[in-house]
C-alpha cells in the first residue's frame, strides 16, 4: 500500500539520484578535460625538447660549365632538376667540419692534385681545381679525428656535367670501417666496388653537388667511392663536406 510518506523518499530519491548523475557528468568531464590537458602538456614538453632544425650552412659555388650534354646516353640516370636544391634540415650548430681534416686514398700518388684539396674548403668550378685519382674503383677516406653526429655528406666531382659511376658513400666507427659501417648512398648496381650492389640512380654532375643525408648517424670516418665517368675512367674530387656536430 502506497502512502504519503512513502512518495515522498522516492521523489527525494530520484532528485538525489539526479544530482548524483550531474556530479557523475561533470566529475567524468573533469577528468576528460585533465586528461586532455595532460596529453596538452607532453605534447608542448616534446615539442619542446624536439631539437630545433635550421638550414645547414651550405655555400654553394658559382656553377661552372653547366647544362646537360647531349650525348648522354646513361641507364637508371636521374632527371635533371629543375630548380635549386631545397634548405637541408639539421639541429642548429651543424658546420662543415670536414674542411682541412686528414684524407687518404687508394691512390697513394695522385697525378693531378693532391688529397688535401678534397677539404681545403675550395670548390671553385674551374678546371685543374680537383685531385684527380687514378682508373678503376677508387676511394677517399676523411678521418674527422673525433666521433660526431653526421647529418648530410656533400661532394663535388668535376666542374663539367659529367655522370661518376660506382658512386658509393660510407660511414664507420674506424679506418678499417669494420665498425658501424654505414652505407647512405650507392648507384654501384653492378658491385663494382665490391661493397654491395646499390639501388641509388646516376646522376649529373653540377655546382650544387650531390647532397647525401645521413640522419645524424654518429661516425669518425667518412669514405666515397667512384669507379670512372662518363668521358673518361678516371676519378675526381673538387671538394667533399661533412656536416655534423661533435658527438656527445
Ligand atoms: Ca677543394
Amino acid at each position: 500500500m502506497r502512502t504519503g510518506s512513502s512518495l515522498f523518499p522516492t521523489y527525494r530519491d530520484a532528485k538525489e539520484k539526479v544530482a548524483k548523475e550531474r556530479t557523475s557528468i561533470i566529475m567524468n568531464l573533469t577528468t576528460k578535460s585533465l586528461a586532455f590537458a595532460a596529453l596538452c602538456l607532453s605534447a608542448v614538453s616534446l615539442y619542446a625538447q624536439a631539437p630545433k632544425l635550421v638550414p645547414v650552412p651550405v655555400e654553394l659555388p658559382k656553377p661552372g660549365y653547366e647544362g646537360t650534354p647531349a650525348n648522354l646516353s646513361i641507364p637508371n640516370l636521374e632527371k635533371v632538376a629543375t630548380k635549386e636544391r631545397a634548405p637541408f634540415l639539421a639541429p642548429a650548430g651543424v658546420t662543415n667540419v670536414a674542411k682541412g681534416k686528414k684524407v687518404t686514398s687508394t691512390e697513394k700518388d695522385p697525378v693531378v692534385g693532391d688529397l688535401t684539396m678534397v677539404t681545403d674548403g675550395d670548390k671553385t668550378q674551374v678546371d685543374g681545381n680537383y685531385v684527380e685519382l687514378g682508373p678503376g674503383v677508387q676511394s677517399v677516406t676523411i678521418d674527422l679525428g673525433s666521433a660526431h653526429e653526421i647529418y648530410g655528406i656533400l661532394f663535388w666531382h668535376y666542374f663539367q656535367p659529367r655522370v661518376y659511376f660506382c658512386v658509393v658513400v660510407q660511414t664507420a666507427d674506424n679506418e678499417a670501417f669494420t665498425k658501424n659501417l654505414q652505407t647512405w648512398f650507392n648507384n654501384d648496381t653492378g658491385n663494382k666496388a665490391k661493397q654491395g650492389a646499390g639501388k641509388n640512380m646516376n646522376y649529373i654532375e653540377t655546382y650544387e653537388g650531390k647532397l647525401v643525408d645521413t640522419k645524424g648517424v654518429t661516425a669518425r670516418y667518412v669514405r666515397l667511392y667512384s669507379a670512372g665517368n662518363n668521358v673518361n675512367d678516371l676519378n675526381h674530387y673538387i671538394e667533399a663536406e661533412v656536416f655534423g656536430r661533435p658527438a656527445k
